[in-house]
């Protein structure tokens, strides 16, 4: 799909485009199923990337201090609770620009041993040399996450440290080592429609396209070069979701960052134009997501139920 296809439907009547997407949502998934994963920063804060967006670039005078790596111990602890707590994936996150030899070394006991408790194993760990996706699929590594952020054209004005190629190079070494991709992006950058589009238009055009979509509505954190971003229109976001839907059938959508100054009202929309999975538990990686139990209920209300655990 084009950035101009993609484009028209943004620029759809809203209940055309919702209802075109629910309609392609019912064709490849049950509507009332909703996928959960549970987010660890399992090493936080001091990355010397400057995404414009993070709260964990060394560059941006935020309350994130750089943090050594977990104990595994620690991380299998919290992976337990995420699978008690409904969760059927685990994605453990790095604030590295790429990880190390040694730094890998650290991260494959916490896959084998996620992977050990049953659960699907997903990590974001930044730009992959070649070689380190085969040692993580190794270790039981299910997904990588690497997000394409935004659009080209718009890339740019977030990010400088690195170029649009370096992650399209690290999605490529994800897929060959048969790892799943998960991949997406970011809005209420200061975006245009356009730029929205052309991400979209991006994510479906990878072959094939990710497994995984998040899509992300900026958390905007003090201190930040994007801390004063005017917030989206909730019903852009929503027609963000659908585009998405439309653009890629198949994939697990996800309502990612963000959800926490979201109506309910607007996530129903969400579900309603195709999103079919969300973050699970009170912290994303620094910042917060809505408590588990406020979710339950939500979902009870909406009579949608969790995808059933890997095992
Ligand atoms: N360092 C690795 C990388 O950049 O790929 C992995 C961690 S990074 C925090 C993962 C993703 O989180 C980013 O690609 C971005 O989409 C998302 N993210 C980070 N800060 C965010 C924020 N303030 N609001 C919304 N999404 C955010
Ligand atoms: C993704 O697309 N969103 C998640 C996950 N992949 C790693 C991260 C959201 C981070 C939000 C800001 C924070 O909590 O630090
Ligand atoms: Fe570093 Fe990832 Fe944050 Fe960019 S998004 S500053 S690479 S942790």
């Amino acid at each position: 799909m084009k950035t101009e296809d993609v484009l028209a439907l943004f620029e759809l009547p809203f209940s055309e485009l919702v209802y075109r997407a629910q309609t392609v949502h019912r064709g490849h998934f049950d509507p009332d199923r909703v996928q959960l994963s549970s987010l660890l920063s399992v090493k936080t804060g001091g990355c010397p990337e400057d995404c414009a967006y993070c709260p964990q670039s060394r560059r941006h005078a935020t309350d994130v201090d750089d943090e050594p790596l977990l104990p595994l111990a620690e991380v299998l602890a919290a992976a337990q609770a995420a699978k008690a707590g409904g969760a059927t994936r685990f994605c453990m996150g790095a604030a590295w620009r790429s990880p190390k030899a040694r730094d890998l070394e650290g991260i494959l006991p916490m896959i084998a041993g996620v992977k050990a408790l049953g659960m699907e194993t997903c990590a974001t760990l930044g730009m992959l040399r070649p070689g380190q996706a085969e040692s993580l699929r190794e270790a039981g590594l299910d997904y990588y996450n690497h997000n394409l952020d935004t659009s080209p054209e718009f890339y740019g004005q977030i990010i400088t440290t690195r170029e649009y190629r370096d992650r399209l190079d690290t999605l490529e070494r994800v897929r060959a080592a048969g790892l799943r991709v998960c991949c997406g992006g970011i809005v209420g950058m200061g975006e245009s429609r356009r730029d929205r589009a052309a991400l979209i238009a991006q994510l479906a055009g990878l072959d094939p396209y990710p497994e995984s979509v998040p899509i992300n509505d900026l958390v905007a954190v003090p201190g930040t070069p994007l801390a004063d971003a005017a917030p989206l229109d909730p019903l852009e976001f929503v027609r963000t979701v659908a585009a998405t839907r439309i653009a890629m059938p198949r994939a697990w959508v996800r309502i990612s960052a963000g959800r926490e100054r979201m109506s309910e009202a607007v996530q129903a929309l969400c579900f309603l134009a195709g999103a079919n999975s969300v973050f699970r538990g009170s912290k994303l990686l620094t910042t917060g997501n809505p408590e588990a139990a406020r979710d339950s209920e939500m979902f009870d209300r909406l009579g949608m139920k969790p995808v059933a655990p890997v095992s």
